[in-house]
C-alpha cells in the first residue's frame, strides 16, 4: 500500500472550473480560524460573489472579534453552535487539510470527499479534499489563492465599497501579513513581497489592517505586561529570563488569561537573550509555563535552546522555539525548577559561561 502524500493533485484551471460552475458553495477552514484562515475564506466568498455564486462560510470554534469585524457582510455559520448543512454542491477547504483541525465537521466531510476542493500551503495534511493545490513555497494560503482569483477573472479590488468593506486584496493582505509576522519570517521571500506590493497597489490599506488586527489590545494587557516585565529576573549572563504573573496580578488589573498571548516574547528583543519563560499562576497551587527561544544566530548553527525538550522535562511540549507546560505547586517553586533546567540546557547546547 502506498503511503498518502499530501501534495497538489489538480490544476488551477480545474479548480477554477469547479468554482465557476458551482451552484452554491460551502467555504471552511481550520478550527479556531486565524488571520490567514479568515482572509482565505473571505477571498473565496468575495470572488464567488463577484461571479454571482452564493456561498456560506463555516467558522469552527472561537473567532477573535477583530477578525470577525473584517467580514460583517459574509453569510457565516458558526460550528459547533450550528450544524453544517448539506445545501451546497461544492465545498472549498482553505488553509488546512488535516483531520485534526477539522474534528467537529470530520464526519460531515468524510462522506463528501469528491465534493471538496482544497487550497493550502502546509506541508502536512490528509486525504480530505478530492482535488487540491498545496503550495508550501507560499507564506500564506491567501498567497496560494491569488492565481486562482486571477484565473477566475475577478479583480483584487472587488469587495471595497462606500461602507469601507474589506476588498479581496485586503483579505489577501490579512493572511499574508499575519502568517509572515508582517513580512518578517523566513516564509516570506521575494514572491511574498512582490504580492504585498501588488496588494497595496490594488488598494489594500495596511494602516487600517494593522489597526484592526494588531493594535487592538485592552489597557489590561499593558498593565499585565508591566507586571510581567517588572518580575523579570535575568540569569545565565543575560541569556535567560523568567517572568511570573500571580492570581493577584489578574485580580488587580482585571485582565483575563486569553489576552496575555505573546507576552513571553517581549524580552526576546534583548540581544544577549536565548530563552524567555513566563510562569502564570492559574490556581492557588498550579501554574502554566510558556517557553520561547531564538533560532541559532546563523542558519545551520547548532547553538540554540530547544524549548520543546525543555518543556518536556515538565511534562509539556510544543515546537523547537515555542512550547508550554503545566506544573503543580507555587510560582516560586516553578521558578526554581525552571531556572535550574535552563542553566543545564544552555550548557548542554554549548553556550559557554
Ligand atoms: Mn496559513
Amino acid at each position: 500500500m502506498s503511503e498518502f502524500e499530501y501534495r497538489t493533485n489538480s490544476t488551477i484551471r480545474s479548480l477554477v472550473e469547479r468554482l465557476t460552475s458551482a451552484r452554491s458553495v460551502m467555504i471552511l477552514s481550520h478550527e479556531k480560524p486565524d488571520g490567514d484562515a479568515i482572509g482565505s475564506c473571505a477571498m473565496v466568498a468575495r470572488a464567488l460573489d463577484a461571479l454571482g455564486v452564493p456561498s456560506e462560510t463555516c467558522l469552527i470554534g472561537a473567532v477573535a472579534d477583530s477578525l470577525r469585524s473584517l467580514i460583517p457582510d459574509l453569510a457565516v455559520r458558526d460550528i459547533p453552535a450550528e450544524e453544517p448543512v448539506d445545501a451546497h454542491d461544492l465545498i472549498v477547504l482553505v488553509d488546512t487539510g488535516a483531520w485534526t483541525q477539522l474534528a467537529p465537521v470530520a464526519e460531515f466531510l468524510r462522506e463528501r470527499r469528491d465534493r471538496i476542493i482544497g487550497i493550502d500551503h502546509h506541508a502536512r495534511g490528509d486525504d480530505v479534499a478530492g482535488e487540491r493545490i498545496v503550495d508550501t513555497s507560499c507564506g500564506s494560503c491567501t498567497q496560494v489563492l491569488v492565481p486562482l482569483i486571477d484565473a477566475m477573472g475577478v479583480s483584487l479590488t472587488h469587495g471595497a465599497d462606500e461602507n469601507r468593506r474589506f476588498s479581496i486584496a485586503e483579505a489577501a493582505m490579512v493572511g499574508l501579513g499575519t502568517d509572515t509576522g508582517w513580512f518578517r519570517y523566513d516564509n516570506c521571500g521575494a514572491e511574498g513581497l512582490k504580492l504585498a506590493a501588488r496588494l497595496v497597489e490594488a488598494g489594500a490599506d495596511k494602516n487600517r489592517l494593522t489597526r484592526v488586527i494588531e493594535d487592538n489590545d485592552r489597557p489590561q494587557r499593558i498593565m499585565m505586561a508591566g507586571r510581567a516585565l517588572s518580575s523579570a529576573r535575568f540569569a545565565d549572563d543575560d541569556r535567560s529570563v523568567v517572568m511570573s504573573l500571580s492570581l493577584e496580578d489578574f485580580e488587580s488589573t482585571g485582565a483575563v488569561a486569553e489576552e496575555l498571548a505573546g507576552l513571553v516574547n517581549h524580552p526576546m528583543s534583548i540581544g544577549s537573550l536565548e530563552v524567555s519563560v513566563l510562569i502564570t499562576q492559574t490556581e492557588t497551587d498550579r501554574v502554566k509555563m510558556s517557553f520561547r527561544s531564538k533560532p541559532p544566530k546563523t542558519r545551520g548553527d547548532t547553538c540554540f535552546i530547544d524549548v520543546n525538550e525543555l518543556a518536556a522535562e515538565f511534562g509539556g511540549g510544543g515546537h523547537i522555539h515555542a512550547a508550554g507546560a503545566r506544573l503543580d505547586g507555587s510560582l516560586e517553586h516553578a521558578r526554581a525548577q525552571v531556572c535550574a533546567a535552563i542553566t543545564k540546557a544552555l550548557q548542554a547546547a554549548g553556550f559557554s559561561s
